[in-house]
């Protein structure tokens, strides 16, 4: 439950590291480094000293704007609900696709955890964040809740979905309460050059596990209502080969990895 202390040293630390190491695969060519010491104070002026509860959708949005500003990632940006690792696996930092994750003003903050304190000579409490404000919920969406929005907002083409068909405890691959469905796909851009064609959603199954929706079933079925009438191109994809083999590496003995087994033996 504790919080991420060194939050200034990690922050501009790993901004230098990505645009000096990382660099490459997801900024526009040509396009100049961000002052990492710049990006961090717009990032702590936005939370520092203030309660939990006092922040909004609008709260980190100049540091939304320095890091992301000039960014569109066209024909491979990948959402991802419910399958956090295996989307990133594929994803490979941006080289095959590029995740919210993969952009500088995620990359600078995921994983961590932080959250401004009043009246106190830090601003920030180290010890321990609400995480849930009772009478503002958009505190809570405050710094995801608009990161998705932002990263929807500047994919373009066609984009790539990666949800989970075999979710336990009766969730499902398109839930009511997700990032994904509460801010990504309401603000994919549906004008201008920069505007989202299609809409592609590849849905997993996890081996040996239950199969709760496929393609045009329940929830995923709601989803393609919901992408078309935005006006977008909708294809759907259960189980991709490229996916299965990825999976299969780490679930080597399941009975669906079977097939992979002899095929990547044959080779
Ligand atoms: P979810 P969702 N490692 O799976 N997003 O649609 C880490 F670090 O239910 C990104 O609600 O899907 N975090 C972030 C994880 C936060 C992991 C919110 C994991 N293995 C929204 N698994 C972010 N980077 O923190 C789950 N989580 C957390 C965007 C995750 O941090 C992405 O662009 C989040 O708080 C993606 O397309 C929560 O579980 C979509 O929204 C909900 O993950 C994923 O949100």
């Amino acid at each position: 439950n504790g919080t991420t202390c060194g939050l200034r040293e990690i922050m501009i630390g790993r901004c230098s590291h990505y645009q000096y190491i990382k660099n490459g695969f997801v900024q526009p060519n040509g396009s100049r480094a961000k002052n990492c010491t710049e990006l961090y104070e717009a990032f702590e002026s936005a939370v520092r000293y203030k309660s939990y509860c006092n922040m909004n959708m609008s709260t980190y949005g100049r540091y939304f704007e320095l890091a992301l500003g000039d960014l569109h990632v066209i024909n491979r940006a990948m959402f991802w609900s419910g399958t956090y690792a295996i989307a990133h696996t594929y994803g490979s930092n941006g080289r095959n696709y590029v995740t919210l994750e993969d952009t500088l003003a995620a990359a600078m903050v995921n994983g961590l955890t932080w959250c401004g304190k009043e009246n106190d000579t830090e601003g920030f409490d180290f010890v321990s964040c609400p995480y849930r404000c009772k009478d503002n919920q958009w505190a809570d969406y405050a710094f995801w809740g608009l990161a998705s929005k932002t990263f929807a907002q500047l994919a373009a083409g066609e984009v790539y979905v990666v949800l989970n068909g075999s979710q336990a405890n009766g969730k499902s691959a398109f839930r009511n309460d997700s990032y994904f469905r509460s801010f990504e796909l309401p603000n994919l851009r549906q004008n201008g050059t920069y505007r989202v064609t299609k809409v592609n959603i590849l849905v997993l199954h996890s081996p040996d596990a239950e199969v709760v929706e496929r393609c045009g079933q329940k929830s995923l079925l709601e989803l393609e209502r919901l992408v078309q009438n935005k006006g977008f191109d909708y294809a759907c994809e259960d189980d991709p080969e490229e996916l299965i083999l990825i999976m299969c590496s780490e679930h080597w003995h399941a009975r669906e990895c079977q097939v992979a087994r002899q095929v990547l033996r044959q080779t």
